[in-house]
């Protein structure tokens, strides 16, 4: 028998995995925290847990997001030290690179404006750039930043990639660490963020990045709410020095209907659907992981929390 304790506080929404995971894994018993029984988990199956519980689970030997994004879990600041994996999956990663070129083709060939426009029955056609001159810069060039600087590229943008630690991706200038980012900012046009959400990176889209970039650049923001501060970005906006953002994540979510960011001119909000992992993979892969846990084997896709990701 295995014992699947699924972790969240949005408990309600959580029964989609249910059926997947028992078939992943058929000696299975699912149980969803707070019933009866949750805190024999062995395996913890997490998204927004509940804070401190984990701690007080005796049998439990794996955690595992349900996410590609752990700072869900690790903002637990009692989770126990045991290995703890995410969720990497190429099909997750080519959704992500389809999004931001979407976001990037939509300020290139001016959707945004045209948009604008239309409702106000105002025809303008605008001069085109070419893919070449528009300079894309991703920051953080992991498994998604990467896959999308592919797309980006093999479309003809010229891109660039920031990240913590020194890489090559080809045909894509990187910038590493804090020191190299206002070199990377300055030669923005299109600033994507696909950072995790750590100490180091919380607020990090703020009035003083803001101010880094090129005059009309603009935002695609497909990683965490957190990183953004609202308020400068509504500001850089209005002012006319960013041209605008398009927005999928928020720090709290749903964004609420009466949420001004829905109405703000320049700004786009989308329901935190760039990149969505089908149950039947995510199953999956915690099945695996669950299979070399008890085989002794190294686990697949594990994060280092001293890293925050
Ligand atoms: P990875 O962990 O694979 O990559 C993270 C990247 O960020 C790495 O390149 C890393 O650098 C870099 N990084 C981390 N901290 C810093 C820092 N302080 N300074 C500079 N660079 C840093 O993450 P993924 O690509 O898998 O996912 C990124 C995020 O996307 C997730 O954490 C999640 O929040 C979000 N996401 C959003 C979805 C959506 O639908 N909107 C769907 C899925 C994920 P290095 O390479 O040196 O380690
Ligand atoms: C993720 C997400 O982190 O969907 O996987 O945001």
């Amino acid at each position: 028998m295995t014992r699947i304790t699924v972790m969240s506080t949005l408990s309600s929404q959580m029964g989609f995995l249910d059926e997947h995971l028992r078939r992943a894994v058929p000696d299975a018993v699912v149980t969803h925290w707070p019933d009866d029984g949750a805190l024999d988990g062995e395996i913890a199956v997490c998204w927004k847990p509940p804070a401190g519980v984990m701690a007080t689970m005796p049998n439990l030997r794996l955690v595992h997001s349900i996410a590609a994004g752990v700072d869900n879990v690790l903002s637990d600041k009692d989770l126990p030290a045991l290995p703890l994996c995410r969720i990497v999956d190429p099909d997750l990663a080519a959704a992500m690179a389809e999004y931001v070129l979407w976001g990037t083709l939509y300020f290139h060939r001016d959707f945004d404006r045209v948009a604008a426009n239309a409702r106000n029955g105002h025809w303008h056609r605008y001069d085109q750039a070419t893919a070449t001159d528009k300079r894309v810069g991703i920051l953080g060039l992991g498994t998604l930043g990467i896959e999308a600087a592919r797309l980006l590229k093999s479309v003809g943008y010229t891109v660039s990639g920031w990240s913590r630690s020194a890489k090559q991706v080809d045909g894509v200038e990187v910038f590493s660490g804090d020191a190299a980012l206002p070199d990377f900012l300055a030669q923005t046009d299109i600033l994507v963020c696909l950072l995790p959400l750590t100490p180091a990176t919380a607020g990090i889209l703020d009035a003083k990045l803001f101010a880094q970039l090129p005059k009309d650049a603009a935002l695609i923001l497909c990683s965490r709410g957190e990183h953004l501060a609202v308020p400068d970005l509504v500001e850089a906006v209005r002012s006319g020095h960013l041209r605008g953002a398009v927005i999928d994540v928020f720090d709290q979510e749903p964004l609420l209907p009466d949420n001004p960011l829905w109405t703000e001119p320049g700004i786009l909000v989308t329901p935190h659907m760039a990149a969505l992992a089908k149950p039947r993979v995510i199953a999956d892969q915690i099945a695996e992981n669950i299979r070399r846990l008890k085989a002794g084997d190294s686990l697949l896709n594990r994060v280092d929390p001293s890293h925050g990701y």
